[in-house]
């Protein structure tokens, strides 16, 4: 009998230690912005409530400021299952995902509440699902913000007055084009670069949602701002699919009720900072100036139809009826 009782013992023991090893998880979320930004601010709800909801299993470190790689090395890095989690824009996305490209069309969002509509919705759904394709998950789409255009050299009203500016864009083929059609120069870099440029001068302009523009001090090394509002950036939370597929099917339901709950605090918190900096850039001394938008959209217009047979003259109309 104790023969018995002490095999059995064993066996227990060798099942628990051979459990699969969905129990206990320590993952590591990167992206590029400060950890004062709603990127982070969004990545530390959603680890909290995924802790709590796994008893504490599951747990999530966010590193900002780049530390785990610019934009594309995180895309990079989620692929090849070495990075665990990010937040990131979608114009370098859609350079591996062409049906984010949509997103980035100029003015094609008039505000946020439209966009939300449409990411939430059917359309941004798909987008998000066709990531499996490239090895990542899609949980939810957090918000980076309407974007703006700062510059050493001068007030921005009209188009024309970007002309000859060298202007740091994402990598992103749309927003270069549309730079283009208002005569500035485009110069495609990493956001870990973007600060000592503008500090060296290497460049004149970048564009980027207030927050980031607060955030990362770049009223340091810019003296003016145009609210052009000319994109909207959605930045989704993702998931490489190689951890997504070790988490049991109850944890993965935990994952998207986090990433849901999580948007909504995310997307709370950029409304208030966007809302907050127009007037603390001015105290940091940046001079803010609003812009003639209908010449801004009509400059920047061209750029649909250059575009419109790789996204698809259905999806870009789908959107545009979505938002009306
Ligand atoms: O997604 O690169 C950029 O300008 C982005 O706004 C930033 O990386 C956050």
């Amino acid at each position: 009998m104790r023969k018995i009782r002490t095999i059995l013992a064993v066996f227990a023991l060798m099942m628990v230690l051979a459990a699969p090893s969905w129990a206990a998880m320590a993952l590591k979320a990167g992206h590029t912005l400060t950890p004062d930004h709603p990127y982070h601010l969004g990545l530390v709800k959603f680890g909290e409530i995924i802790k709590e909801k796994t008893g504490g299993e599951i747990t999530l470190d966010a590193f900002h400021s780049s530390q785990l790689g610019s934009e594309r090395e995180l895309i990079e890095g989620m692929q090849m299952g070495t990075v665990d989690m990010s937040v990131i824009s979608t114009a370098p996305l859609a350079g591996f995902t062409k049906s984010f490209l949509v997103y980035d069309l100029p003015f094609i969002f008039p505000n946020s509440q439209a966009a939300h509509k449409v990411l939430d919705g059917e359309i941004g759904q798909k987008s998000l699902a066709d990531l499996d394709k490239v090895g990542i998950v899609g949980l939810a789409f957090y918000e980076n913000g309407f974007r703006q255009v700062t510059n050493s050299k001068r007030p921005i009203v009209k188009p024309e007055d970007a002309k000859g500016l060298k202007i740091r864009t994402m990598e992103n083929k749309i927003h270069m084009a549309s730079f283009r059609a208002v005569g500035a120069n485009p110069v495609p870099m990493a956001f870990g670069e973007l600060f000592t440029a503008l500090q060296q001068k290497t460049i004149d302009a970048q564009e980027n949602p207030l927050p980031i523009i607060f955030n990362s001090k770049f009223y340091e090394v810019q003296e003016f701002c145009s609210m052009t509002n000319h994109f909207y950036s959605p930045a989704p939370l993702l998931i490489s699919k190689a951890v997504w597929s070790k988490l049991s099917p109850e944890q993965q339901t935990i994952f998207k009720e986090a990433a849901a709950e999580a948007r909504t605090y995310q997307r709370e918190e950029l409304a208030k900072q966007d809302a907050a900096f127009v007037k603390q850039l001015a105290e940091a001394g940046m001079k803010m100036n609003d812009v003639d938008q209908p010449a801004w959209l009509k400059a920047m217009e061209p750029v649909y139809k250059q575009f419109e047979s790789e996204i698809g003259a259905d999806v870009i109309k789908a959107v545009q009826d979505a938002v009306k």
